[in-house]
């Protein structure tokens, strides 16, 4: 097991090395319109079948999820900047990022150069950062989310519903978006536990004036009961794959 980890660790440093990760892009739908109106951007490592679930917790343990986070992150807005460019009609795009790349000193440095060199508009960025990790933010990880939120990024909590025990700290911390994880959409409107957590995420988010993405929308049924409670966006199979950016570019026109 001990081997395995190091030769993953030394399997993902070589991959960095040669450039062989690449993102692939989930269509995120405007339930109204019913048209594609962003990309999630998720990380794929060709050539091997691990997913990022198996690598990327090696990758913040080891500590080289700071390389791999501000691969990603370049990546994801050298793309964005570009579709933009080209007239795609894209509104914004979401990147996966890990808490444990704020502790990184750099990591602000590496944005802003990221930012000078595709100067995109930071209100079309949304960073998702999972509900977990948010949860235990110490004060210094609360500072460096208002920093994202002052260079004009939006801020997204990821599979929401799976780690809270308190919401307290959802009015501490600068959110605007929260996804709703797919274990709830998978069981509305027939699940009767899964829909009352729904409804009442749906309250919440609109007391608090938070917009949901429903994650993991597999079924017309889910789609229709999302949109009929006011939910404006959603991604999942029912949508679309992820895909890679080639493919992804009809769904904004280009
Ligand atoms: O699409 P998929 O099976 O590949 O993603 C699995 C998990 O890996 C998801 O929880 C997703 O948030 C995470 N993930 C995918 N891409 C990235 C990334 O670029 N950075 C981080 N930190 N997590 C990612
Ligand atoms: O945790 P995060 O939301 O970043 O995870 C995105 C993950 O969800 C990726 O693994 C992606 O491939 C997967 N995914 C996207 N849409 C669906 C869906 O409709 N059903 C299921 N089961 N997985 C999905
Ligand atoms: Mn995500």
């Amino acid at each position: 097991m001990a081997h395995e980890k190091w030769q993953l660790e030394q399997d993902i440093t070589k991959a960095l090395n040669a450039h062989d990760f690449t993102l692939h892009f989930q269509p995120i739908f405007d339930l109204k319109s019913n048209r594609c109106i962003a990309a999630e951007a998720l990380i794929r490592w060709p050539g091997t079948d691990l997913r990022p679930d198996q690598f990327i917790p090696l990758a913040e343990e080891t500590g080289l999820i700071h390389t791999i986070g501000i691969w990603v992150l370049e990546a994801a807005i050298r793309q964005f900047f570009e579709w933009k460019q080209a007239g795609g009609a894209i509104d914004y795009i979401s990147i996966n990022l890990s808490v444990i790349q704020l502790k990184d000193k750099n990591f602000f440095d590496n944005l802003d150069a990221i930012l000078s060199r595709f100067p995109i508009e930071t209100g079309q960025v949304v960073l998702e950062i999972t509900e977990s990790v948010m949860m235990n933010s110490d004060a210094s990880t609360v500072k460096k989310l208002n920093g994202l939120r002052e260079r004009g990024f939006s801020l997204a909590i990821d599979d929401f519903g799976t780690g809270f025990s308190s919401l307290n700290y959802l009015k501490h911390l600068p959110i605007n978006y929260l996804k709703v994880d797919r274990s709830f959409i998978k069981g509305v409107p027939n699940n009767p536990h899964d829909t009352v957590i729904c409804e009442a995420i749906i309250q919440m988010s609109l007391a608090m004036e938070l917009t949901i993405i429903a994650e993991g929308v597999e079924m017309p049924h889910q789609m229709n009961w999302l949109a009929s409670k006011g939910v404006l966006c959603a991604q999942g199979y029912f949508y679309a794959h992820p895909v890679s950016a080639k493919d992804f570019q009809p769904y904004i026109g280009i």
